[in-house]
């Protein structure tokens, strides 16, 4: 039996005066239970007030502008029955999973005893205990109501929108960016397959000249490119870093040695890198793959991406055929690929086809560092820089030059056991040299 029954705004965790900034329904719509009515707007917080039932709008009691507080008449709906849990839900915040309300203990609404031909009577709802917890305003999207309505429009999720306005407020601006991405297979934002959506709190506004003196500096194209890389791979890779040393005390002997006899090119620790890199990644297969999808593609060439410092930032072009190089073709290619880097001529072929990327600091300093994996290479070795250190060798400390080692490594590809038996040959090899004939 249909009965004419009043939505009235439930406990709103005390706020009183509280702006109407939207509204939901319009007379004569069908609505479901806990549908949102209209959408209230405090300074903390923005919620929906749901219908308590389903049934038809008969009068909507507020307008845009009305400020509201708990128990203000929102609309009169016509019931479509007559249910005994018929209470009202708590005010929703706009952020919310669309999951279906919880239920609420409240006391059930009795049914009108008149007759359908009767002029119906409205019947108030009990109010309900509301959760203040869920509404706090870290937890809910901050954007005007036209942005909202917007939004809404594209069927953008406001809380995936990261707002760029003082307070993190959403710009239309903002969800036009969001759109964009998402179209543009920006799967982290758009919360896709390839991102899963990370939901973050919007990046903090400050308004920096407030303390002191600033000069705001354009990011180069270079680290706009590579910032947005570096992020993907480190939000998405599961990252753990190996660490180790390598005795390079002989190698280091024999590369002076090399340098003495050549000196058309500079022989530098990195190309006995590379070379012993090859011979790890041919030992552990592993290591020289690409996740797609649920296989892993195993590589049967060699191609290593080093990274270059340039004045305009990171870049990671990459050598080719390593296995098949000796170490002074791999000097003269790296010192003309790093040049190349530099005088900003390398084109993307030169930077595609990577297997495993080596970071080499050791002409800088540190002692060790945590690379971030160059997608979708599955490991990066860091190298920092060497340093004489006493060794005991089982009867005596020796002095021996320790070059330290960091791998970082794609965890859902290679356990933990792996990668320490990866970076343990590797500076077995680099310990001696031989076994790269092995
Ligand atoms: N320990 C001690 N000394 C080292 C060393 C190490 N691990 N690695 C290099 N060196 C020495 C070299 O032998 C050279 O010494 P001499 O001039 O006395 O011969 C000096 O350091 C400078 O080497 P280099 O940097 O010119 O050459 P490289 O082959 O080691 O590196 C390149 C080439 C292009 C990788 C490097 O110039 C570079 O750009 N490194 C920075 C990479 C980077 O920024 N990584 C960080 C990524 S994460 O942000």
């Amino acid at each position: 039996m249909a009965e004419l029954k009043e939505a009235r705004v439930p406990d709103i965790g005390g706020s009183k005066d509280v702006p109407v900034i939207e509204l939901l329904v319009k007379v004569g719509d069908v609505v479901k239970k806990d549908q949102g009515l209209v959408t209230l707007e405090s300074d903390k917080a923005t919620m929906e007030v749901p219908a308590p039932f389903a049934g038809v709008v008969r009068e909507l009691k507020l307008k845009i502008g009305d400020e509201v507080g708990e128990g203000a008449l929102v609309a009169i709906i016509e019931a479509s029955e007559v249910t005994a849990s018929a209470a009202p839900a708590p005010a929703t915040p706009v952020a919310a999973a669309p999951e279906p309300a919880k239920p609420v203990a409240a006391p059930p609404v009795v049914a009108a005893a008149a007759p359908v031909a009767a002029a119906p009577t409205a019947t108030r709802s009990p109010p309900v205990a509301f959760d203040a917890e869920a509404l706090l305003p870290d937890k809910v999207p901050y954007a005007s109501p036209a942005v909202r309505v917007f939004a809404r429009e594209l069927g953008v999720d406001l809380a995936r929108v990261t707002g760029s306005e003082r307070g993190g407020r959403i710009s239309k601006e903002d969800v036009q960016g969001f759109v964009k991405n998402a179209l543009a297979g920006g799967a982290v934002a758009a919360g896709g397959g390839g991102g899963g959506g990370l939901n973050l709190l919007p990046w903090p506004q400050v308004d920096f000249a407030k303390f002191g003196a600033i000069e705001a500096q354009p990011l180069s194209r270079i680290k706009k490119i590579s910032g947005a890389n570096l992020a993907r791979n480190w939000a998405m890779i599961p990252h753990v870093t190996q660490f180790d040393e390598a005795d390079i005390t002989e190698m280091e002997a024999f590369r002076k040695k090399l340098g003495e006899e050549q000196k058309d090119v500079k022989v530098t620790p990195l190309v006995f890198l590379i070379k012993a890199v090859v011979a790890a990644l041919k030992k552990y297969p592993q290591f020289n793959a690409s996740l797609d999808g649920d296989n892993l593609v195993l590589k049967k060439y060699f191609h290593i991406g080093i990274a270059v410092d340039t004045p305009d930032g990171l870049v990671v072009p990459v050598l080719r055929d390593c296995e098949t190089k000796g170490l002074l073709e791999l000097s003269a290619e790296l010192a003309a690929i790093s040049a190349k880097a530099r005088d900003k001529k390398l084109g993307p072929a030169d930077m595609q086809g990577g297997c495993f990327s080596i970071s080499s600091l050791g002409g800088i300093g540190g002692t060790a560092f945590t690379p971030i994996i160059n997608a979708p290479e599955v490991a990066i070795l860091g190298v920092s820089k060497s340093q004489t250190r006493p060794v005991w060798s089982g009867s005596e400390f020796a002095p021996r030059l320790m070059l330290p080692l960091s791998l970082s490594y794609d965890h859902r590809v290679i356990d933990g056991a792996a990668a320490a038996r990866f970076t343990a040959y590797l500076a077995q090899v680099l310990g001696d040299l031989r076994r790269l004939l092995v």
